[in-house]
């Protein structure tokens, strides 16, 4: 599949050409134009927040059924397409063949899921202080949502922003991110095969301008941005400006705990998955590995070996084991921190090359780099990238020290056989999700995810947390 996609924005249930060009190029040769984009701006977020503010009355009026249906239909869809779908998304963020298609599967259960959720919406019954006065919480829609979406889950993330916002009765102008907005209107476009009313989800293609635009636009009622720290303190600033509701996914450093008791092959294999696989992209991604002295240097001759040895190629090869960077900008992120680790005293055990193949694509060693300190830079800032660090330790108390010795506390790993470093881990990590012997990243869709401290900002996202935030409670008394 080589063709390249013309897109469009969606306003108001029709495809809206666009006046100024852009494109998505396939990183793992980037000779290929996946799709050509119109780029919007400020003209075509009011048009669409138009069009969500006039769909929202009825759509919020439906019954829940009729939503419930349109997210199951478009689940069912997705599902049956995953194959043809998660290959575009493999060719436009160059994740792996197989993690597109999974990607794609899982973000068709998100919509099955909350199929569901919109008929379970319930409220509370209370008796009131005051004898003969009854209480009851409801659970109503907000209105219009923005929602600005990252490429790394460039349609797991959408639909888990969409599908609840839609399901409870809400209204969506969502902005894809720049370098993947064709696997995001594969979405929009199901969603409407599926008989989503005009004008419910809107998409604006486009750059910072577009999420400017949303952020600050008066009738959009709440916020729901993943991405970057830097952009996301924008983004709630913007927000509280008006008082529009806000919720931030954003980086994370998450630490991986090996402790001498851990079994070896299971150390290495969740330290392989949550450091390099989608190409360390993802921000649950484990990044520092913290790893107790009596198992540190064997843990690092058999991680460094499997690192060695991980397939990069062309997303498409079904032998390939990483796919590359997104974009060249994150291809350069990681060898500059490659650079910043080794001038920090950090050992480069695997990787750490520029690497250059046959085609022309932004591909990255997957990088192993030991004897790091807690507080060199390559343990402080997200790299977004296949690079790990080791820092070893002498206990479980020095490991837990550093484990939350970031600004960051999105999600946390340990490995161990012990229970009670198990349960200590669990109770004491400064972090959103706690992993026991499982890769930091990698969650379900049906629980809360969402982290600490910089990581997140506002209510949970996906299970039954979200409709904390895409709904909103009235508390009605009543006499008779
Ligand atoms: C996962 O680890 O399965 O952008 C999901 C990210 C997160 C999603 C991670 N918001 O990487």
């Amino acid at each position: 599949m080589t063709d390249t996609l013309e897109l469009s924005h969606w306003i108001g249930g029709e495809k809206v050409a666009g006046t100024r060009p852009g494109e998505s190029l396939n990183p793992s040769d980037i000779r290929e134009v996946v799709a050509r984009t119109p780029q919007g701006g400020a003209a075509e977020v009011d048009q669409a927040v138009a069009a969500a503010r006039a769909a929202f009355g009825p759509w919020a009026d439906a019954s829940p059924e009729v939503r419930s249906d349109v997210l199951d239909r478009a689940g069912t869809l997705l599902m049956e397409r995953r194959e043809v779908i998660g290959r575009l998304l493999s060719r436009e963020e160059g994740k792996t063949l197989a993690e597109g298609i999974g990607e794609t599967a899982r973000a068709a259960r998100i919509l099955k899921f909350f199929a569901g959720e919109a008929l379970r919406l319930h409220g509370q019954n209370l008796a009131s202080t005051r004898p003969g006065v009854e209480i009851q919480t409801y659970r109503q829609p907000v209105g219009v949502f923005g929602l600005i979406t990252p490429w790394n889950f460039p349609i797991a993330i959408p639909a888990w922003k969409i599908a609840p916002a839609i399901a409870f009765g809400n209204t969506v102008v969502i902005k894809p991110a720049g370098p993947t907005p064709a696997t995001a209107e594969a979405l929009i476009a199901i969603l409407h095969e599926a008989g989503l009313p005009k004008g419910v989800v809107n998409m604006v293609i486009g750059d910072g301008d577009v999420g400017r635009a949303i952020v600050a636009h008066p009738d959009v009622d709440g916020i729901s941005f993943t991405g970057s720290q830097k952009v996301g303190a924008g983004v709630a600033e913007g927000a509280m400006k008006r008082q529009a509701r806000v919720q931030l996914e954003m980086g994370g450093k998450n630490p991986l705990i090996v402790m001498d008791d851990a079994d070896l092959d299971r150390a290495v294999n969740v330290a392989l998955d949550g450091s390099f696989f989608a190409t360390g992209q993802r921000c649950t991604a484990s990044s520092r590995l913290i790893v107790q002295d009596g198992i540190h240097d064997r843990f690092v001759a058999a991680l460094a070996e499997k690192v060695a040895s991980l397939r990069v190629g062309d997303a498409l090869d079904p032998s390939t084991q990483m796919g590359p960077a997104v974009t060249e900008a994150q291809r350069d992120v990681s060898y500059d921190y490659i650079d910043i680790a080794a001038s920090g005293g950090g050992r480069v055990v695997a990787g750490g090359q520029r690497l250059s193949l046959d085609k022309p694509g932004w591909y990255v060693q997957p990088t192993l780099i030991v004897d790091t300190l807690p507080d060199a830079r390559i343990n402080n800032e997200e790299v977004f990238g296949p690079v790990a660090s080791t820092i070893r330790v002498a206990d479980f108390e020095e490991a837990m020290t550093i484990a939350n010795g970031v600004e960051f506390g999105l999600s946390a790993g340990i490995v161990t056989q012990s229970l009670k470093h198990a349960r200590e881990f669990q109770r004491r990590a400064r972090a959103g999700m706690t992993m026991v012997n499982l890769a930091t990243a990698g969650v379900d869709y049906h629980v809360p995810f969402g982290g600490t401290k910089k990581s997140s900002y506002g209510p949970r996202e996906q299970g039954f947390a979200a409709a904390d935030f895409y709904t909103q409670i009235k508390t009605s008394y009543s006499a008779s």
